[in-house]
Formats: C-alpha cells, sequence, structure tokens
C-alpha cells in the first residue's frame, strides 16, 4: 500500500472522549477498573479533567451536584455491577432533585450476561438503572456513540433536569471504525434544554392572582437558583414588594439579609398567607405537602411556576399554574408587571418583617456564648462570621442537629451558594459535593458536617488532598448521631447511636499530608478555619460540640414512627 492510502482508524475509547468534547463536558468523575480504566487514562490524556475518588457514590454526588452548578450534565463513570450499583444511589439522588447527570457505567459481556452464564461482574444494568433514572440507554456500536452521547445529554437537562444512565459493555470500547466516518457520527447537541415560553394567558392569571392578595407570599426553590436568572429574579422579587421565603439551597439568592427574606419568619409566613407563589419549589415534605398544621387557618391560593406541567396539583389545587422556563416566565411576569405594580399591604409586609426580627434578636445572644465543649449555636456564629466574610465560599452541609441549625444561622450571600441533602435528606453527599464544587466554581468551600454525616464520605479527604483543593472541613464531633449520650441498658455493646467518645478527626486529615485541627472552643474555631480560608489548604478541623446538645433528628423529630409499647 502506497503512503497515505491506509485508513485512519478510531475506536470506541475516542470516539467517547470525542463525543464528551465535541459537547463541552471537560470533567469526569469515576473510579477506575475494568472496563473503563484505559478509557480514564486516555480521557485524561485528551485534555478532560478526569477526578478519581475513592467510591463512586462520593463520585456520584459530585456528578450531580456539578450539574447542579453548571447546568451541564455532570459525568459519573464507573466499572460494571458493583461500581455501577455505587454510582447508582446518587444517580436516583440527582433524579430526585433535578439535577443533570450521566451515570456512564461500562458493564458485561451482552451474550453471557443475558444467557446468565457467570460472566466477570454479571449484571443486567440497564433494566436496573431504568426505573432509578429519567432516561437509560446502551450503546452496542461504535458508531453509535454520538447518537447514544446526544440522547443522554439532551434527556439529562432538557425540561426537568435528572439523571440519565447510558451503558457501555466492554467489547464497544475496543471495536474500530474509519476515523472520517467515527468523526461524522458524533453530534453536538444543539439547543439542549430548549426555553419554554409560558402562555400569556398563564402570565396574566398568576399575576392576577397575586395582585388580589393581601398577605402575598414567594416561595423560591433550588429550582430557582438553578435556572441561573439571578437578576431577573430579584427584580421580580423587589418589584412585587412580596415577603420570599428561601427553601434551603435557594438561600442567597437574594441575600439572607434582604428586607424582603422571610426565611426567620417562616412559620409566621407559612401560616398567614393567602396567595403563594412557588418558583422552582415542589409541595413536597419540605413543605408540609401545601397543607395541614404548618399552614394555618387561612385559605390558601396557590400560584406555581416550573418547567414540568405533571407538578401541577400534585398535593393541593394550584389556581394558576405557570409552566415554563423559569426565566422565560420571570421575564415575562417583569415586562407584564410594567411600572405600575401596587406593593402588598403595609401590615402584612411589617408583620413579617417584626415576626423576622424577633427571631433574629432572640438567636443572636446565643450565638456569642464561648463555651467549651462548644454549643452548635456557639460553633455556628463563628461559622456565620466566616461566610460574612467569604460570601463567594460554597457551603457544603449535611448532619441532622448540624444541618438544621447551620441552616438558620449561617446567613447567605449569594446564589448557588448553599449545597445540601437535599430532597432526600441523604447523609453523604458532604465531601463529593464539595470536590465539585470548588472544582466546578473555582471558589473555597466550607464542608460544615456532622460527625455520622461526614463518616459517609470521610474517605475521600484524600482525594482533596490528592487534588490539593481548598476544601475546610468542620466536623461538628458530638459523638453520635443526634446526641453522644445514649446508652444500652440492655448489654454491653455501645447504644445504636453513638461513636467512639472524643474521636479526633483531624488526624484523618493529617494521613494524607492536610491541615488537622481540635478545636474545643469558638475562639480556637475561628482561628483555625480562618487560617483554612486564608491559606486555600485542605482543612479539617474536629469542632468539639457538647455530646448533650443536640436533639432528636434535629428539627425532623415528629417524622419519627412511635412505639406504643415502648415506656417513655
Ligand atoms: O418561624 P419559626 O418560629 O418556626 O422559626 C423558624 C425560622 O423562622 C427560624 N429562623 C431563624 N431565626 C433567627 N435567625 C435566622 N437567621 C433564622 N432563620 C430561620 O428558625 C426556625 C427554623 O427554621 P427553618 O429551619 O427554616 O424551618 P424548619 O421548621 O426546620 O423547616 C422545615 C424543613 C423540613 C423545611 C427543614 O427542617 C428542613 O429543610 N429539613 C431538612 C432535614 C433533613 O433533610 N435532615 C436530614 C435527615 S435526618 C436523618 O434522616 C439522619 N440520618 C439517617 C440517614 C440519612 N439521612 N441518610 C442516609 C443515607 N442514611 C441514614 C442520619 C444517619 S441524620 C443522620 C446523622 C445525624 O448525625 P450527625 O452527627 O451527622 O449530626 P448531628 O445531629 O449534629 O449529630
Ligand atoms: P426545593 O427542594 O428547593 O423546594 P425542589 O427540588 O423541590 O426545590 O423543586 C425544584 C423544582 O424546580 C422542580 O419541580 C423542577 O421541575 C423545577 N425546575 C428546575 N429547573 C427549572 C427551570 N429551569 N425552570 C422551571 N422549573 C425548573
Ligand atoms: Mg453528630
Amino acid at each position: 500500500e502506497a503512503p497515505g492510502t491506509e485508513q485512519e482508524l478510531t475506536d470506541g475509547f475516542h470516539l467517547v472522549i470525542d463525543a464528551l468534547k465535541l459537547n463541552g463536558i471537560n470533567t469526569i468523575y469515576n473510579v477506575p477498573g475494568i472496563p473503563i480504566t484505559d478509557l480514564g487514562r486516555m480521557a485524561q490524556a485528551a485534555g478532560i479533567r478526569v477526578i478519581s475518588f475513592r467510591h463512586e457514590q462520593n463520585a456520584g454526588y459530585a456528578a450531580g451536584i456539578a450539574g447542579y452548578l453548571t447546568k451541564k450534565p455532570g459525568v459519573c463513570l464507573t466499572v460494571s455491577a458493583p461500581g455501577f450499583l455505587n454510582g447508582l444511589t446518587a444517580l436516583a439522588h440527582a433524579t430526585t432533585n433535578c439535577y443533570p447527570m450521566i451515570l456512564v457505567s461500562g458493564s458485561s459481556e451482552r451474550e453471557i450476561v443475558d444467557l446468565q452464564q457467570g460472566d466477570y461482574e454479571e449484571m443486567d444494568q440497564l433494566a436496573i438503572a431504568k426505573p432509578l433514572c429519567k432516561a437509560a440507554y446502551r450503546v452496542l456500536h461504535a458508531q453509535d456513540i454520538g447518537i447514544g452521547f446526544a440522547r443522554a445529554i439532551r434527556a439529562a437537562v432538557s425540561g426537568r433536569p435528572g439523571g440519565v444512565y447510558l451503558d457501555l459493555p466492554a467489547k464497544l470500547f475496543g471495536q474500530v471504525m474509519n476515523a472520517e466516518a467515527g468523526q461524522k457520527s458524533l453530534v453536538k447537541v444543539i439547543d439542549a434544554a430548549p426555553a419554554q415560553i409560558p402562555s400569556p394567558a398563564s402570565v396574566k392569571r398568576a399575576l392576577d392572582v397575586l395582585k388580589s392578595a393581601k398577605r402575598p407570599l414567594i416561595i423560591l426553590g433550588k429550582g430557582a437558583a438553578y435556572a441561573q436568572v439571578d437578576e431577573e429574579i430579584k427584580t421580580f422579587v423587589e418589584k412585587s414588594g412580596v415577603p420570599f421565603l428561601p427553601m434551603s439551597m435557594a438561600k442567597g439568592l437574594l441575600p439572607d439579609t434582604h428586607p424582603q427574606c422571610a426565611g426567620a419568619a417562616r412559620s409566621t409566613v407559612l401560616k398567614d398567607s393567602d396567595v403563594v407563589m412557588l418558583i422552582g419549589a415542589r409541595l413536597n415534605w419540605l413543605l408540609s405537602h401545601g397543607k395541614g398544621k404548618s399552614w394555618g387557618e387561612t385559605p390558601k391560593k396557590f400560584i406555581q411556576v416550573d418547567i414540568e406541567p405533571k407538578e401541577m396539583d400534585s398535593n393541593v389545587e394550584i389556581v394558576a399554574p405557570v409552566v415554563g422556563d423559569i426565566g422565560s416566565v420571570v421575564s415575562a411576569f417583569n415586562q407584564a408587571m410594567g411600572t405600575g405594580w401596587t406593593a402588598p399591604p403595609a401590615d402584612w409586609t411589617k408583620a413579617v418583617s417584626t415576626k423576622r426580627e424577633e427571631n433574629v434578636a432572640k438567636m443572636a445572644p446565643k450565638l456569642m456564648n464561648n463555651k467549651s465543649p462548644m454549643d452548635y449555636h456557639g460553633a455556628l456564629g463563628v461559622l456565620k462570621n466566616v461566610i460574612k466574610e467569604y460570601p463567594e465560599a460554597i457551603l457544603v452541609n449535611e448532619g441532622a442537629n448540624t444541618l438544621d441549625l447551620a441552616r438558620g444561622v449561617i446567613d447567605m450571600y449569594k446564589p448557588r451558594k448553599r449545597l445540601d441533602v437535599g430532597t432526600w435528606g441523604v447523609m453523604g453527599i458532604g465531601m463529593g459535593q464539595a470536590i465539585a464544587a470548588t472544582l466546578e466554581t473555582g471558589h473555597p468551600v466550607l464542608a460544615v458536617e456532622g460527625d455520622s454525616a461526614f463518616g459517609f464520605s470521610g474517605m475521600e479527604v484524600e482525594t482533596i488532598c490528592r487534588y490539593n483543593l481548598p476544601i475546610c472541613v468542620v466536623i461538628f464531633n458530638n459523638d453520635g448521631i443526634y446526641r453522644g449520650t445514649d446508652v444500652n441498658g440492655a448489654n454491653d455493646d455501645p447504644a445504636t447511636t453513638v461513636f467512639v467518645k472524643g474521636a479526633r478527626y483531624d488526624k484523618m486529615m493529617e494521613a494524607f499530608g492536610g491541615v488537622g485541627v481540635n478545636a474545643t472552643s469558638p475562639d480556637e474555631l475561628k482561628r483555625a478555619v480562618n487560617e483554612a480560608m486564608k491559606s486555600g489548604k485542605p482543612t479539617l478541623i474536629n469542632a468539639v460540640i457538647d455530646p448533650a446538645a443536640g436533639s432528636e433528628s434535629g428539627r425532623i423529630g415528629n417524622l419519627n414512627p412511635q412505639s406504643v409499647l415502648q415506656k417513655k
């Protein structure tokens, strides 16, 4: 053969990498192994950032939150069966929380799996993934890799975002095809998340209902933060003059210190409002399904803004559904409101701000106590000031008391800076979310973690040190789940909710070359966190909290079923 006439070839490995790059996906969160080790190596060589974790669940939580922060699907790459299953929890979590994510998993040989002949890591992964995600696809031929990734990307980000599973059998990677034909088979997804324009009638209906209110309330959810239309939302809220209540991860969309913020008057606004506009928030358990005691006696009218039509009337009647993407809807509101919008009655806004000031004043002295061992408020008073000083820092937060109290105490000033347990209240998101948050945004992370919560992803402190990430983990160490004081009267085993007393989590960080600090007072905590924020070095602070300070399940103890037989 004459030189230059032999066919240039490509293969499955390279087509996968090219498909990702063509669509602007430049990070992969993975755990290597058969059959995807070389894919990770080659992706890294091709300029993709490949972050290797110690457990797929953490890589998956990283990918999910990357999707939330960027509006591009976060990609998690796992090995077959056990690796896939480890990643699956995170995929289901992403779907539940409306985060765009793609779990790409290697899988074993179809012919052997389908006849159940016992292949290495044999499992029908596609069938298992299907009910737990928004869409699931398998690619069997190299020439379909382009279309497979295009479908996965579009499914993840269009409409209500969510998790997508992509099954890539081992054999696919080595399949060879003509390089030019391969290149042509790739698809750059055009307009992956098309705008969904609300109908003018629905916009008018919603504003008419809002206008009729005597005690209106706007609830902002993490869908509103996800939309990245921060200015439009601020304009709308300010133009309307309506008090707003941020859901946990919507804190900071407008600052918690904004005069219209009703976060510190939560029970008052839920009870006493007469018209409630939900923007990117669902009436799920976190809002008591829109009914019952916490919503009080006042009859409510609900307006709901959401991209998912099926969300409407899911729990209570929505008198003004507005189906569309939040950017389009809120701009339509702003336009239709013009300049002549009348603010809600002053007695209502005054009542809300009075309640808010009362609650803030009640909390203030608790945040200044300098007790040792610390209680939650003493320690959180310090961290509140850290975020005030570093409003660009991202706060990752999980635990029970550690979660619920930090949510109330720490004011957020900027959008998408608070990342927590989400809709499921899941423990284990901590280190994965912390790692992705700093990698995707370039900002430092303060991770405030219950000692139990941290345990679910604690091994990733090695990952944090390996990539030398600006993450400061503060562990609220109260010796256990909720409290460290439970006693087992039946035998010598420790009580089911307590851990080793006086554990030194800071030593874990030192084991990998990071900075470890044991802090027993608010002053020590303050010094250590400030040092970490200044240095940007991987840091873990073991904050010693009074084991008796917490309460059962934090603020959701009411969800525990009660035994009629148990003596109290
Ligand atoms: O208006 P009122 O008067 O009512 O007052 C409210 C606000 O107005 C006011 N407020 C303020 N006051 C003053 N100033 C300011 N700035 C301010 N801001 C607000 O404060 C109150 C309360 O306000 P809030 O918080 O907004 O309102 P509320 O009523 O709490 O809101 C209701 C909810 C439901 C929206 C809210 O509570 C919420 O978002 N909750 C989320 C709860 C959650 O998801 N919890 C996590 C799960 S708990 C449990 O399941 C745990 N497990 C089991 C487990 C899990 N989860 N996952 C897996 C994979 N396996 C097992 C485990 C193992 S937790 C856990 C570990 C726990 O132990 P740790 O050691 O980690 O943690 P510690 O408890 O610290 O030991
Ligand atoms: P929170 O937990 O903060 O209350 P949820 O996760 O319950 O928030 O709700 C988020 C909602 O936002 C979901 O119903 C989802 O369909 C919606 N959503 C997400 N992105 C958009 C968007 N760009 N436009 C409109 N709605 C969106
Ligand atoms: Mg604890």
